[in-house]
């Protein structure tokens, strides 16, 4: 029988295999650097309303996720505070657009850790018991643990969301279907700085069969882990 998903481009996850036990809800950077006023995205002049979109649908899927036990986890990009893990040329094109990371903005020193901007998002805060993964780089896999983490709980499904869909979200995404977890992206639970980059990324993984996994929405996830 099986559980699944009403996902494209095929019924997640493959196997019907959609367990509390074996699934993870992971959601990235939902931090006010990149969705918030005077945040890292915002003093880029990029449109906050595009990255702030998947907030409600995310409380939503996160409250379900909870009230069923599935595992959920969150991610926050950010630097050490003394910049010893930031490379010199994120740092060298941060700069260039206004943006410094490290440097002092509104919300703190942009990207640090521990500074008010690197925070989760109140509406989304971790629980205790949650796990969270503090990242230097795009993907969640680079130089964390999150890999280690997913295998002591034998997690085989990945449900992404967060922010931003091409870049964190789609680096996690790419690594993760490269070593072996069935992904799927939940549509209106992710957001980009650009409109049609949002909409190209949730193509990408739509394309060869489900190249990266599978893209539902998150009504769909909801109605399948409810059941
Ligand atoms: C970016 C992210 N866009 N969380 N980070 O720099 O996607």
């Amino acid at each position: 029988m099986g559980r699944f998903v009403e996902a494209d481009p095929y019924p997640y996850p493959y196997n019907g295999d959609l367990r509390p036990e074996n699934t993870v809800l992971l959601i990235i950077d939902m931090q006010t650097d990149f969705c918030g006023k005077g945040g890292y995205v915002d003093k880029m002049g990029y449109d906050l309303s595009l990255t702030r979109a998947p907030i409600e649908s995310i409380m939503r899927v996160l409250a379900m996720a909870r009230a069923e036990g599935y595992h959920v986890m969150h991610t926050r990009e950010g630097h050490r505070p003394d910049l010893s893990d930031l490379p010199e040329n994120k740092r060298w094109r941060s700069q260039q657009i206004g943006a410094g990371i490290g440097d002092s903005g509104p919300c703190g020193k942009i990207l640090v850790r521990g500074e008010p901007g690197w925070e989760i998002i109140p509406e989304l805060a971790p629980i205790p018991g949650e796990v969270i993964i503090d990242k230097p780089g795009k993907g969640s896999f680079y130089a964390t643990d999150l890999d280690l983490v997913l295998k002591r709980k034998g997690i085989q499904n990945i449900v992404l969301t967060g922010i931003t869909t091409d870049v964190c979200v789609h680096t996690t995404m790419r690594d993760a279907n490269d070593r072996g977890y069935e992904c799927l992206l939940l549509s209106d639970c992710t957001g980009a700085t650009d409109y049609g980059n949002h909409l190209a990324a949730l193509k990408m993984v739509k394309m060869q069969g489900g190249v990266f996994g599978a893209v539902a929405d998150s009504k769909a996830f909801i109605e399948a882990i409810s059941q």
